[in-house]
């Protein structure tokens, strides 16, 4: 049985299959989210949205190749009661990006979907990442769960360094989180092509990395959050087939976000994965 029950505070998520988009990934429109709903994902993850709807950076933002993806999308999205709006047939996770925190309390309010993935792992805000800055963050958590009780999630950046993946860890635990995504891509990657030139247009051509590249840290991450949190953990990064799939979960993914390979794909990625 491949279904996954993922428990919230007041209400569950029942997913038919334990592979979902990593939010940004065939998931900023309607027909996009449409096309996830009809595919063989078990799960829909929205783009991470903001208060208002955003045109993002300029084009070119985006590049795929086998290995490694590199973007500056900079939170294109359709504003937050654009994703609030929709119903879907399976387990569907709004994702917000966290840019503005008073902003992101204001969204928490109004929004009536239950459950939420928090992006505070945003490699193109020009902002200090949150998921990098313990104590903003624990201050941050402490103000959410006073006022909120719906079902929160956390899509993480990459931890490289292991004292502030435990403080990370430590916070995590200190509240009711629902799950913790890792990882996110990684920041500040730079991608030239043969004839040195950028291959994406915004920030200077440097942006966030995903892709094969990104696996072996999406996994240790997963590896090492797994023997120190008590909530599930979603895992991503660089997930190209079932192999991939089988690694994260030997390593304590309870389910996986399928990203680059999905924008390389398309939604019939799923068909070959679940
Ligand atoms: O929109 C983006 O540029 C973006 C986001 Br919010 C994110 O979380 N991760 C990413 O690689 N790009």
């Amino acid at each position: 049985m491949n279904q996954f029950i993922l428990q919230g505070r007041n209400s569950n998520l029942i997913f038919k299959n334990k592979i979902l988009n990593a939010s940004g990934c065939w998931c900023t429109t309607k027909k996009e989210l449409k096309d996830l709903e009809n595919s063989n994902c078990g799960g829909i993850v929205s783009k991470s949205c903001l208060f208002e709807k955003y045109e993002g950076n300029p084009q070119p933002r985006i590049y795929l190749s086998e290995n490694v993806s590199l973007n500056s999308v900079g939170l294109a999205n359709e504003g937050f009661k654009f994703y609030d709006s929709l119903k879907f047939s399976k387990p569907y996770i709004i994702s917000i990006g966290v840019k503005d925190i008073e902003l992101t309390f204001q969204m928490l309010k109004i929004i009536k979907h239950d459950f939420i993935e928090l992006n505070i792992s945003c490699p193109n805000i020009n902002k200090p990442i949150l998921g990098y800055d313990p104590d903003s963050l624990d201050d941050f958590l402490e103000r959410l769960f006073l006022i909120c009780d719906k079902n929160i999630g956390l899509k993480l950046p990459p931890y490289f360094d292991n004292s502030l993946l435990e403080k990370i860890a430590n916070i995590i635990n200190k509240y009711p989180l629902t799950y913790i995504c890792c990882v996110n891509g990684i920041p500040n990657g730079l991608i030239l092509d043969k004839n040195f030139n950028n291959v994406i247009k915004p920030n200077d051509g440097i942006g966030g990395i995903g892709g094969s590249y990104i696996k072996p840290f999406g996994l240790a991450n997963v590896k090492k959050f797994n023997r120190l949190v008590k909530c599930p953990i979603i895992g991503c990064g660089g997930i190209k087939n079932k192999k991939d799939i089988e690694e994260y979960f030997s390593v304590g993914a309870s389910l996986v976000q399928i990203g680059t390979e999905l924008m390389i794909k398309g939604p019939k990625i799923f068909d070959e994965l679940f």
